[in-house]
Protein backbone atom coordinates (compact mmCIF):
# COMPACT_ATOMS: atom_id res chain seq x y z
CA UNK A 1 0.00 0.00 0.00
CA UNK A 2 3.05 2.17 -0.29
CA UNK A 3 2.13 5.60 -2.09
CA UNK A 4 4.99 5.32 -4.79
CA UNK A 5 2.74 1.56 -6.08
CA UNK A 6 -0.33 4.38 -5.96
CA UNK A 7 0.09 5.45 -9.46
CA UNK A 8 0.60 1.61 -11.00
CA UNK A 9 -2.28 -0.33 -8.97
CA UNK A 10 -4.09 -1.02 -12.00
CA UNK A 11 -8.55 -0.87 -11.83
CA UNK A 12 -10.24 -3.68 -10.28
CA UNK A 13 -14.21 -4.21 -10.80
CA UNK A 14 -16.23 -4.13 -7.65
CA UNK A 15 -20.09 -4.19 -7.26
CA UNK A 16 -21.84 -1.47 -5.39
CA UNK A 17 -23.53 -2.56 -2.22
CA UNK A 18 -24.37 0.69 -0.41
CA UNK A 19 -25.53 4.33 -1.85
CA UNK A 20 -25.34 6.98 1.30
CA UNK A 21 -26.12 9.70 -0.62
CA UNK A 22 -21.82 10.21 -1.52
CA UNK A 23 -20.35 7.92 0.28
CA UNK A 24 -20.83 3.76 -1.15
CA UNK A 25 -19.60 0.55 -0.02
CA UNK A 26 -18.53 -1.75 -2.72
CA UNK A 27 -17.69 -5.34 -2.67
CA UNK A 28 -14.70 -7.02 -4.86
CA UNK A 29 -14.91 -10.49 -6.10
CA UNK A 30 -12.96 -11.85 -3.22
CA UNK A 31 -15.84 -10.97 -0.89
CA UNK A 32 -13.88 -7.75 0.60
CA UNK A 33 -15.86 -4.55 1.06
CA UNK A 34 -14.39 -0.97 0.86
CA UNK A 35 -15.50 2.43 2.09
CA UNK A 36 -16.04 4.74 -1.45
CA UNK A 37 -16.31 8.00 -3.09
CA UNK A 38 -16.61 8.53 -7.01
CA UNK A 39 -13.76 9.94 -8.90
CA UNK A 40 -14.40 13.63 -9.05
CA UNK A 41 -17.55 13.81 -6.92
CA UNK A 42 -20.02 12.37 -9.72
CA UNK A 43 -23.40 11.09 -8.63
CA UNK A 44 -23.78 8.66 -11.41
CA UNK A 45 -23.47 5.58 -9.04
CA UNK A 46 -26.24 3.27 -7.88
CA UNK A 47 -26.42 0.25 -5.84
CA UNK A 48 -26.25 -2.73 -7.88
CA UNK A 49 -23.65 -0.86 -10.39
CA UNK A 50 -20.58 -3.18 -11.26
CA UNK A 51 -17.85 -0.54 -10.86
CA UNK A 52 -14.04 0.00 -11.57
CA UNK A 53 -11.80 1.10 -8.74
CA UNK A 54 -8.84 1.55 -7.40
CA UNK A 55 -7.74 0.79 -3.74
CA UNK A 56 -6.49 4.21 -1.58
CA UNK A 57 -6.21 1.69 1.48
CA UNK A 58 -7.28 -1.45 3.15
CA UNK A 59 -10.77 -0.19 3.52
CA UNK A 60 -11.40 2.56 1.13
CA UNK A 61 -11.44 2.54 -2.60
CA UNK A 62 -12.61 5.30 -5.26
CA UNK A 63 -14.47 4.53 -7.79
CA UNK A 64 -13.01 5.51 -11.07
CA UNK A 65 -15.52 4.27 -13.86
CA UNK A 66 -19.26 2.87 -13.86
CA UNK A 67 -19.54 -0.49 -15.81
CA UNK A 68 -22.67 -0.10 -18.47
CA UNK A 69 -25.43 -1.59 -16.60
CA UNK A 70 -28.53 -3.99 -17.76
CA UNK A 71 -31.34 -1.17 -16.22
CA UNK A 72 -31.28 1.77 -13.60
CA UNK A 73 -34.78 2.09 -11.81
CA UNK A 74 -35.33 5.97 -10.72
CA UNK A 75 -37.73 8.16 -9.85
CA UNK A 76 -37.89 12.09 -10.16
CA UNK A 77 -40.05 14.38 -8.80
CA UNK A 78 -39.23 17.53 -10.98
CA UNK A 79 -35.58 18.06 -12.21
CA UNK A 80 -34.70 16.36 -9.08
CA UNK A 81 -33.66 12.69 -10.25
CA UNK A 82 -33.35 9.91 -7.46
CA UNK A 83 -31.42 6.62 -8.84
CA UNK A 84 -32.77 3.66 -7.09
CA UNK A 85 -30.51 0.66 -8.32
CA UNK A 86 -29.18 -0.95 -11.32
CA UNK A 87 -28.71 -4.17 -13.09
CA UNK A 88 -31.96 -5.53 -11.24
CA UNK A 89 -34.22 -8.70 -12.18
CA UNK A 90 -37.19 -7.71 -10.43
CA UNK A 91 -38.57 -4.86 -8.39
CA UNK A 92 -40.87 -5.87 -5.51
CA UNK A 93 -43.92 -3.49 -4.59
CA UNK A 94 -45.00 -3.68 -0.84
CA UNK A 95 -47.72 -2.55 0.31
CA UNK A 96 -49.99 -3.60 3.55
CA UNK A 97 -53.51 -1.99 4.54
CA UNK A 98 -51.91 -0.18 7.56
CA UNK A 99 -50.47 2.36 7.53
CA UNK A 100 -52.55 2.79 4.44
CA UNK A 101 -51.31 2.30 1.05
CA UNK A 102 -51.53 4.69 -1.69
CA UNK A 103 -52.97 2.59 -4.85
CA UNK A 104 -51.37 5.48 -6.88
CA UNK A 105 -47.84 4.82 -5.36
CA UNK A 106 -48.45 1.21 -6.75
CA UNK A 107 -49.61 2.08 -9.80
CA UNK A 108 -46.86 4.69 -10.33
CA UNK A 109 -44.08 2.04 -9.09
CA UNK A 110 -45.27 0.16 -12.11
CA UNK A 111 -44.49 2.84 -14.55
CA UNK A 112 -41.14 3.54 -13.38
CA UNK A 113 -40.48 -0.37 -13.74
CA UNK A 114 -42.11 -0.12 -17.11
CA UNK A 115 -39.86 2.60 -17.83
CA UNK A 116 -36.65 0.80 -16.95
CA UNK A 117 -37.43 -2.36 -18.60
CA UNK A 118 -37.51 -4.24 -15.12
CA UNK A 119 -40.26 -6.45 -14.90
CA UNK A 120 -42.72 -5.97 -11.80
CA UNK A 121 -43.68 -8.18 -8.68
CA UNK A 122 -46.65 -6.83 -5.66
CA UNK A 123 -46.11 -8.00 -2.04
CA UNK A 124 -49.59 -7.68 0.07
CA UNK A 125 -47.77 -7.62 3.51
CA UNK A 126 -49.79 -7.96 6.57
CA UNK A 127 -52.66 -10.29 5.54
CA UNK A 128 -52.78 -10.95 9.30
CA UNK A 129 -54.33 -7.41 9.66
CA UNK A 130 -57.99 -6.77 9.89
CA UNK A 131 -59.18 -4.67 6.96
CA UNK A 132 -58.00 -6.38 4.30
CA UNK A 133 -60.60 -5.53 1.73
CA UNK A 134 -59.06 -2.26 0.35
CA UNK A 135 -55.78 -4.12 0.19
CA UNK A 136 -57.66 -7.24 -1.64
CA UNK A 137 -59.24 -5.38 -3.97
CA UNK A 138 -55.61 -3.61 -4.99
CA UNK A 139 -54.02 -7.08 -5.39
CA UNK A 140 -56.38 -8.27 -7.63
CA UNK A 141 -56.26 -5.35 -9.52
CA UNK A 142 -52.60 -5.62 -10.05
CA UNK A 143 -52.89 -9.03 -11.33
CA UNK A 144 -55.52 -8.01 -13.58
CA UNK A 145 -53.11 -5.65 -14.75
CA UNK A 146 -51.19 -8.97 -15.61
CA UNK A 147 -48.78 -8.24 -12.65
CA UNK A 148 -47.09 -11.27 -10.60
CA UNK A 149 -48.34 -10.88 -6.89
CA UNK A 150 -48.05 -12.50 -3.72
CA UNK A 151 -49.50 -12.42 -0.24
CA UNK A 152 -47.48 -12.74 3.19
CA UNK A 153 -47.53 -12.08 6.85
CA UNK A 154 -44.06 -11.05 7.32
CA UNK A 155 -44.23 -11.30 10.79
CA UNK A 156 -47.29 -13.18 11.62
CA UNK A 157 -46.73 -16.11 9.42
CA UNK A 158 -42.58 -15.94 8.77
CA UNK A 159 -42.49 -19.17 8.13
CA UNK A 160 -44.51 -19.54 5.48
CA UNK A 161 -44.31 -16.32 3.98
CA UNK A 162 -40.23 -17.34 3.25
CA UNK A 163 -41.31 -19.96 1.75
CA UNK A 164 -43.41 -18.54 -0.49
CA UNK A 165 -41.07 -15.26 -1.21
CA UNK A 166 -38.04 -17.57 -1.87
CA UNK A 167 -39.38 -19.00 -4.75
CA UNK A 168 -39.83 -15.33 -6.46
CA UNK A 169 -36.43 -14.12 -4.97
CA UNK A 170 -34.12 -17.18 -5.29
CA UNK A 171 -31.22 -16.17 -7.85
CA UNK A 172 -32.63 -13.20 -8.86
CA UNK A 173 -31.90 -9.60 -7.95
CA UNK A 174 -34.66 -7.53 -6.11
CA UNK A 175 -35.30 -3.98 -5.45
CA UNK A 176 -38.03 -3.41 -2.84
CA UNK A 177 -39.59 -0.03 -3.04
CA UNK A 178 -42.71 0.48 -0.91
CA UNK A 179 -44.44 3.56 1.43
CA UNK A 180 -42.26 3.59 5.03
CA UNK A 181 -43.82 0.98 7.13
CA UNK A 182 -44.92 -1.55 4.79
CA UNK A 183 -42.64 -4.16 6.31
CA UNK A 184 -40.08 -3.73 3.62
CA UNK A 185 -37.27 -4.28 6.55
CA UNK A 186 -39.21 -7.04 8.01
CA UNK A 187 -39.23 -8.96 5.04
CA UNK A 188 -35.63 -8.47 4.51
CA UNK A 189 -34.80 -9.51 7.85
CA UNK A 190 -37.13 -12.78 7.20
CA UNK A 191 -35.15 -13.60 4.07
CA UNK A 192 -31.48 -12.06 5.29
CA UNK A 193 -31.43 -13.23 8.77
CA UNK A 194 -27.85 -11.27 9.36
CA UNK A 195 -29.01 -8.25 7.55
CA UNK A 196 -28.93 -6.15 10.40
CA UNK A 197 -25.61 -7.36 12.23
CA UNK A 198 -23.78 -7.05 9.14
CA UNK A 199 -25.28 -3.18 8.73
CA UNK A 200 -23.58 -2.68 11.88
CA UNK A 201 -20.20 -4.43 12.02
CA UNK A 202 -19.79 -2.51 8.48
CA UNK A 203 -20.74 0.63 10.10
CA UNK A 204 -18.03 0.34 12.76
CA UNK A 205 -14.82 -1.18 10.78
CA UNK A 206 -15.26 1.24 7.98
CA UNK A 207 -16.05 4.37 10.50
CA UNK A 208 -19.24 5.23 8.46
CA UNK A 209 -21.50 5.92 11.74
CA UNK A 210 -25.03 7.13 11.65
CA UNK A 211 -25.18 7.43 7.83
CA UNK A 212 -25.93 3.68 7.67
CA UNK A 213 -29.65 4.09 8.65
CA UNK A 214 -30.54 6.29 5.62
CA UNK A 215 -28.20 3.96 2.67
CA UNK A 216 -29.91 1.88 -0.15
CA UNK A 217 -28.50 -1.35 0.31
CA UNK A 218 -27.82 -4.79 -1.54
CA UNK A 219 -28.39 -8.05 0.69
CA UNK A 220 -26.51 -11.51 -1.14
CA UNK A 221 -30.01 -13.85 -0.38
CA UNK A 222 -28.36 -17.41 1.05
CA UNK A 223 -30.36 -18.88 -1.80
CA UNK A 224 -28.44 -16.98 -4.85
CA UNK A 225 -29.75 -13.48 -5.70
CA UNK A 226 -29.70 -10.28 -4.12
CA UNK A 227 -32.18 -8.06 -2.39
CA UNK A 228 -31.79 -4.29 -2.00
CA UNK A 229 -33.65 -2.39 0.86
CA UNK A 230 -34.18 1.52 0.02
CA UNK A 231 -35.59 3.69 2.33
CA UNK A 232 -39.09 4.40 2.45
CA UNK A 233 -40.38 7.04 0.39
CA UNK A 234 -44.01 8.93 -0.27
CA UNK A 235 -44.17 10.16 -3.95
CA UNK A 236 -42.71 7.78 -7.00
CA UNK A 237 -42.08 11.35 -8.89
CA UNK A 238 -42.37 10.05 -12.60
CA UNK A 239 -40.76 13.29 -14.34
CA UNK A 240 -38.08 11.18 -16.01
CA UNK A 241 -40.70 9.36 -18.24
CA UNK A 242 -42.27 10.73 -21.65
CA UNK A 243 -46.42 10.74 -22.16
CA UNK A 244 -45.52 7.95 -24.72
CA UNK A 245 -43.55 5.91 -22.38
CA UNK A 246 -46.65 6.48 -19.76
CA UNK A 247 -49.37 5.28 -22.14
CA UNK A 248 -47.33 1.97 -23.23
CA UNK A 249 -46.79 1.21 -19.14
CA UNK A 250 -50.74 0.99 -18.32
CA UNK A 251 -51.11 -2.58 -19.95
CA UNK A 252 -54.96 -2.35 -19.62
CA UNK A 253 -54.84 0.31 -22.37
CA UNK A 254 -52.65 -2.65 -24.91
CA UNK A 255 -55.65 -4.27 -25.96
CA UNK A 256 -56.79 -0.89 -27.53
CA UNK A 257 -54.01 0.97 -28.71
CA UNK A 258 -53.93 -0.35 -32.53
CA UNK A 259 -57.70 1.11 -32.48
CA UNK A 260 -57.28 4.74 -32.28
CA UNK A 261 -57.77 6.88 -35.22
CA UNK A 262 -54.17 8.62 -34.87
CA UNK A 263 -50.95 6.54 -34.16
CA UNK A 264 -49.09 9.14 -32.11
CA UNK A 265 -52.88 9.21 -30.00
CA UNK A 266 -51.87 9.84 -26.14
CA UNK A 267 -55.60 8.94 -25.45
CA UNK A 268 -56.91 12.44 -23.75
CA UNK A 269 -58.83 14.42 -26.24
CA UNK A 270 -58.10 12.95 -29.68
CA UNK A 271 -60.62 12.33 -31.51
CA UNK A 272 -61.49 8.19 -32.66
CA UNK A 273 -59.92 7.09 -29.19
CA UNK A 274 -59.88 3.52 -28.62
CA UNK A 275 -58.50 3.52 -25.22
CA UNK A 276 -61.20 6.63 -24.08
CA UNK A 277 -64.16 4.54 -25.87
CA UNK A 278 -63.03 1.20 -24.12
CA UNK A 279 -63.27 3.27 -20.82
CA UNK A 280 -67.15 4.62 -21.25
CA UNK A 281 -67.52 0.70 -22.51
CA UNK A 282 -66.17 -0.45 -18.75
CA UNK A 283 -63.59 -1.99 -20.68
CA UNK A 284 -60.83 -0.17 -19.09
CA UNK A 285 -61.55 1.03 -15.11
CA UNK A 286 -62.14 4.99 -14.72
CA UNK A 287 -59.92 5.27 -11.59
CA UNK A 288 -56.95 4.04 -14.24
CA UNK A 289 -57.83 6.44 -16.74
CA UNK A 290 -58.17 9.47 -14.56
CA UNK A 291 -54.81 8.27 -12.89
CA UNK A 292 -53.44 8.32 -15.99
CA UNK A 293 -54.78 11.74 -17.67
CA UNK A 294 -53.73 13.00 -13.54
CA UNK A 295 -50.05 12.20 -14.69
CA UNK A 296 -49.73 13.97 -18.08
CA UNK A 297 -51.93 16.76 -16.72
CA UNK A 298 -48.98 17.38 -13.81
CA UNK A 299 -46.40 17.48 -16.17
CA UNK A 300 -44.37 20.36 -17.58
N1 LIG B 1 -49.15 -7.03 11.79
C1 LIG B 1 -48.05 -7.05 11.06
N2 LIG B 1 -47.11 -6.10 11.21
C2 LIG B 1 -46.01 -6.14 10.45
C3 LIG B 1 -45.79 -7.18 9.49
N3 LIG B 1 -44.60 -6.93 8.88
C4 LIG B 1 -44.10 -5.80 9.43
N4 LIG B 1 -44.95 -5.32 10.39
C5 LIG B 1 -44.75 -4.12 11.22
O1 LIG B 1 -44.87 -2.95 10.42
C6 LIG B 1 -44.00 -1.93 10.90
C7 LIG B 1 -43.13 -1.39 9.78
O2 LIG B 1 -42.27 -2.40 9.33
P1 LIG B 1 -40.88 -2.09 8.59
O3 LIG B 1 -40.31 -3.41 8.19
O4 LIG B 1 -40.03 -1.23 9.42
O5 LIG B 1 -41.39 -1.26 7.32
P2 LIG B 1 -40.55 -0.48 6.23
O6 LIG B 1 -40.65 0.98 6.58
O7 LIG B 1 -41.27 -0.75 4.93
O8 LIG B 1 -39.15 -0.99 6.22
C8 LIG B 1 -43.20 -2.55 12.03
O9 LIG B 1 -43.77 -2.14 13.25
C9 LIG B 1 -43.35 -4.04 11.82
O10 LIG B 1 -43.28 -4.74 13.01
C10 LIG B 1 -46.79 -8.19 9.37
O11 LIG B 1 -46.68 -9.14 8.58
N5 LIG B 1 -47.89 -8.08 10.17
MG1 LIG C 1 -37.32 0.03 6.27
ZN1 LIG D 1 -56.20 6.92 -28.06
Amino acid sequence: MEASRRGVRAAQEARVTADFGRRYLVEDAQGNTYAAVRRGKRTDVAVGDVVEVTLASATDAVIERVLPRTNLLMRADGVREKTLAANVDQVAVVFASAPPFSEEFLWRALLAAHGAGIPPLAILNKTDLPEQQRARAALARLQALGVATLAVSAQAEGTAARAALIERLRSQVTLLVGQSGMGKSTLLNLLVPQANARTQDFSRRLNLGRQTTTATRWYALPEGGALIDSPGFQSFGLAHLDARTIAEGMSDFTPYLGGCRFNDCLHLDEPGCAVRAAVEQGAIEAARYLFYRDLLAARP
